[in-house]
């Protein structure tokens, strides 16, 4: 019997991929978490019927969410990272000179699943730079002191459930207040063909509490192609790369100074979109 995943989007398109088998499938208090070994993409960590990451092509996003902030600040020491239980974006943060990461995940079960299936991302729990909290990402920012972050980095899944939150106004208001005075913001804000709505808030939003709010692009296969990230910046401009660490990058296997630059040119599509809700 041939077994396959697929995730549809609401319009009516999606991702499908050749299961060779499930390797374990948890409801955790938050949601259901799957991982299934794939034909062609390794194992993929599936959350609520969404891709999280697969182990082919995991490296697009997890670099492209963490080393475009990481390399516009001149000296990120303390990270704050929102969900991201798997550890992927851990994993790229530590490879940067950082003195502590914080890393605050809802779901505990997550990060279970991925000390067990995914230890190429796991790899970072074993770091003692990194401190993991099972709590949620929005209250934990209410409570946080002022200034107390150079970098935020918000991988969260879909806004949809508990991640609602995430994507919106008071949880961005709460980041600039716990950022030091020339700290950085990061999240991911969903898929410019399936998710244009999602990319376009997510802009104003941090426009209207940032000096300096930016989107960019990177291609994620597994998430049907294209994804975005918002950027908003207290002082530096995220689309120049402040520094160059030969050290890090020599270990990437997307970004690089020249996809840095890149990724902030934005089809016209993506721009009008964006223009349009800043508009509205
Ligand atoms: N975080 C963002 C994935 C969103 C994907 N959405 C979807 N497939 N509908 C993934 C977590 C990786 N650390």
């Amino acid at each position: 019997m041939e077994l396959w995943f697929k995730e549809v989007y609401p319009q009516g398109w999606g991702v499908v991929f050749k299961v060779e088998k499930g390797l374990c499938s948890v409801r955790s208090p938050y949601q259901r978490i799957d991982v299934l070994e794939t034909k062609s993409h390794g194992r993929m960590l599936v959350i609520d019927g969404a891709v999280m990451l697969t182990e082919l092509d995991e490296f697009a996003y997890h670099e492209m969410l963490v080393h475009v902030a990481m390399f516009s600040h001149p000296n990120p020491k303390d990270v704050l990272i929102i969900g991201g239980g798997d550890g992927g974006t851990a994993r790229e943060v530590l490879r940067h000179d950082v003195k502590k990461i914080l890393l605050v995940d809802i779901d505990e079960e997550v990060v279970n699943v991925s000390k067990r299936f995914f230890p190429s991302l796991a790899t970072s729990f074993e770091d003692e730079r990194l401190e993991v909290r099972a709590e949620d990402g929005i209250d934990f920012v209410k409570r946080a002191s002022n200034g107390s972050y150079d970098v935020i980095i918000v991988d969260s899944t879909d806004p949809v459930g508990p991640a609602v939150g995430l994507f919106e106004k008071p949880f961005f208001e709460d980041c600039f207040r716990v950022l030091r005075e020339d700290g950085i913001m990061v999240a991911q804000s969903g898929s410019p063909y399936f998710q244009l709505d999602i990319v376009a808030k997510s802009h104003k939003n941090m426009s209207e509490v940032f000096p300096i709010a930016r989107t960019y692009i990177a291609g994620t296969p597994s998430y049907g192609g294209l994804w975005s990230f918002v950027i908003g910046s207290k002082r530096y401009l995220p689309e120049e790369p402040i520094r160059e660490d030969s050290s890090v990058l020599e270990k990437l296997k997307y970004y690089n100074l020249d996809v840095h630059l890149g990724a902030f040119k934005l089809p016209t599509y993506i721009k009008k979109a964006i223009d349009e809700a800043k508009a509205s």
